[in-house]
């Protein structure tokens, strides 16, 4: 039965990896919001500090790690480290990202291996490393930051679009193979959201006029603009409690509409 707890994460760890801004930043002050215990990584010290401080002024006391996602050996030190130190993780938000925006042509093995192994590999380490404990405890929600490249394609992304399209499919296959062990795992694909991901996309030009890109996106939004990343909370903290046991392996596109969309007519 539905209450007003039902949406509360009262005393649940939750881990949002690259958190020190951006979505994830935004995911994980609405968790703290909600009574989570945070927890968050990032590559580099001075981002953790600014990131600890940032959700201090929320009100919000995280613990920050550095841990890069691609490191197996040290994602496993790092989720030993949480268990021991804040608790074992109930959420785990696979929210770290990378985008490199090269034509396919004049793109290297080398940059696409790197974008798949931090945008899909990068997850799967992290899954891999939190589910052995969400299984003894009996329950788990992970909960993997998709895009609406994980079912359209665009000049450029070759690589983006291929590993948000497997990050779908881990998150079935999740589903599928521990569903039976109270693990529940969704995905969120965010529409076009203004974070630093995107800033490129939206930078004036030098005549003072609008991004021809920036146009572009907000025609193709019924809304008629970017979205923010406190818009993907609500979602976010849905996913993450018990009030979404029954939701498996599903993604839940938060696009102002974009996939419904043809596009403003001329
Ligand atoms: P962002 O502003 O670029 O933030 C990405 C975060 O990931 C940063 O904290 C970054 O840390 C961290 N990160 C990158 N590589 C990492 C690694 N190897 N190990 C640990 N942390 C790492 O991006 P965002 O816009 O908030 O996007 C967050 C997620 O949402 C990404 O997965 C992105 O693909 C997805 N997404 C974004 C949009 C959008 O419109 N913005 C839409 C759909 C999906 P550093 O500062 O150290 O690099
Ligand atoms: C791009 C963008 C996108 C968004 C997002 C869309 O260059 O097209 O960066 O890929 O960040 O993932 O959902």
């Amino acid at each position: 039965m539905i209450n007003d707890k039902s949406f509360r994460l009262d005393g649940k760890v939750a881990l949002v990896t690259g958190a020190s801004y951006g979505i994830g930043f935004a995911i994980a002050s609405a968790y703290g919001n909600v009574g989570a215990k945070i927890v968050f990584n990032d590559r580099n010290p001075e981002l953790i500090e600014k990131g600890v401080a940032a959700y201090k002024e929320l009100g919000i006391e995280a613990h920050g790690y550095i841990c890069d996602v691609t490191d197996e050996e040290a994602v496993q030190k790092f989720v030993a480290q949480v268990e021991k130190e804040v608790g074992v993780i109930d959420i785990l938000v696979n929210n770290a990202g990378i985008i490199k925006r090269i034509p396919m042509l004049e793109m290297s093995a080398a940059d696409f291996r790197q974008v798949i192994d931090v945008d899909l590999n990068g997850p799967f380490i992290m899954s891999k490393a939190v589910l052995p404990g969400m299984i003894k405890k009996g329950h788990g929600k992970i909960i993997n930051i998709c895009s609406m490249m994980s079912e359209l394609g665009r000049e450029t992304v070759s690589a983006y679009a291929a590993a948000k399209g497997g990050l779908k499919m881990l998150t079935r296959n999740i589903c599928a193979e521990f569903g039976a062990a109270n693990i529940q795992c969704n995905g969120i694909g965010p529409g076009y959201i203004a974070t630093p991901q995107t800033a490129p996309l939206r930078e004036k030009q030098p005549d003072g006029s609008r991004h021809p890109f920036d146009e572009f996106i907000c025609s193709r939004t019924p809304a008629g603009r970017w979205l923010q990343a406190e818009e993907l909370t609500g979602p976010a903290v849905f996913l993450a409690s018990d009030a979404s046991d029954a939701v498996n392996g599903h993604i839940l596109y938060v696009d102002g509409g974009i996939l419904a969309y043809i596009g403003k007519q001329p």
